[in-house]
Parts: structure tokens; sequence; C-alpha cells
């Protein structure tokens, strides 16, 4: 299993160029993918294994160039390398540009919140499992919120993720999860 930090990597604004060095303190090799940044003319630092780059070997280091273009919002980074993007995955939080803001009122409070399948088996070996049979053999035994899946297992009673929204505020929740990307508003009143 590779731990990895589930870190919005921000601030971040419109149009900067993100330097991000990753260090690789597991098991397997690993790459990073900036999920829903065009990156213009920059497909070596875009992640996918064997195909714009080799993986991070084991104990090494590596320095991602990522050119943000148009994008504005909550995207997310992921392994993309095997299944280790199960467990190796983030936020990316991006800001408007300096001098502008987002094309809506600006609320009182912003919480980032990464949505993912949880597993209790080794990530590795169902995937070993898929490619042997065809297809996934399990399905997830969870659904995670902030990398926690809830008060009904005994590994995150102590530590479920917990919002506390007070009354007549607005809260913007920038939610992250495979394959969408969203930015909605959620008035407490
Ligand atoms: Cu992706």
């Amino acid at each position: 299993m590779i731990l990895f930090l589930r870190k919005p990597i921000s601030p971040t604004h419109k149009g900067d160029t993100v330097y991000v060095n990753v260090y690789n303190e597991g098991a397997y090799g690993v790459t990073i993918h900036w999920h829903g940044v065009k990156q213009p003319r920059n497909p070596w630092f875009d992640g996918p294994e064997y195909i714009t780059q080799c993986p991070i070997a084991p104990g090494t280091n590596f320095t991602y160039t990522v050119l943000l273009s148009s994008e504005e919002g909550t995207l997310f980074w992921h392994a993309h390398s095997d299944w280790t993007r199960a467990t190796v995955h983030g936020a990316i939080v991006i800001l408007p540009a300096e001098g502008t803001t987002y094309p809506f009122p600006q609320p009182d409070a912003e919480q980032t919140l990464i949505f993912a399948s949880w597993y209790k088996e080794d990530v590795q070996t169902l995937m070993e499992e898929a490619l042997k049979y065809g297809g996934l053999t399990v399905l997830s035994d969870s659904y995670a919120i902030n990398g926690e899946p809830g008060d009904f297992y005994d590994c995150s009673n102590e530590t479920t993720f917990r919002l506390k929204v007070d009354y007549g505020k607005n809260l913007s929740p920038t939610l992250s999860e495979y394959g969408t990307k969203h930015r909605p508003v959620l008035r407490h009143s």
C-alpha cells in the first residue's frame, strides 16, 4: 500500500506553472496524472506510465511541471500506474487569476471534499485478480470522504470526516471524484 498525502495542492492561481516534487516512499513504481489539466504542449508531465513517462521508482523522486492554462476551480490528481490511483489521489484547487473572482458570490467558507472507493483488500492484489479473471472480483467495500470510510468501520470511527456548518452561512464545498469535477455552492439557511 502506498501512502501519500491527501492534501490539496494549493494555493495556486489560474495560469500558474506549478512544480510538484513527488517522493515515492511506497513499494511500487508510480506516476501522477493531473486530471483535467490540459497541459498544453507539455505531455511529458501528464502521467500515464510507459506512455509519457516511466514510473517513479520506489525510493526516488521526480519533479512535475504542471502548466495551468484555462482551468479554474477544483480538479484532482491521481496516480496513473496500475491501481495505485485507488489510494494515491488528492485535490488541486485553482483559484481565479489575480485580480479576478469566481463567477459566483464569495462564500463564507470553503471546504475540499474528496470522494473515493475504499477497499479492504490490497488494491494491487485486486488488480491482479481482475486481469486474471477478466473483471473485478469484488466491488469496493465502502466509499470514503477525505480518506475516511465512516463510523461503520473501526478504522475511522475516531477520525470520520465531519463538517460543521453554521446556520445562515454559505459554504462552498469543492468536490473531487473520479471522472467528474464540480463546484456547487450549498446554501444553508
Ligand atoms: Cu485522471
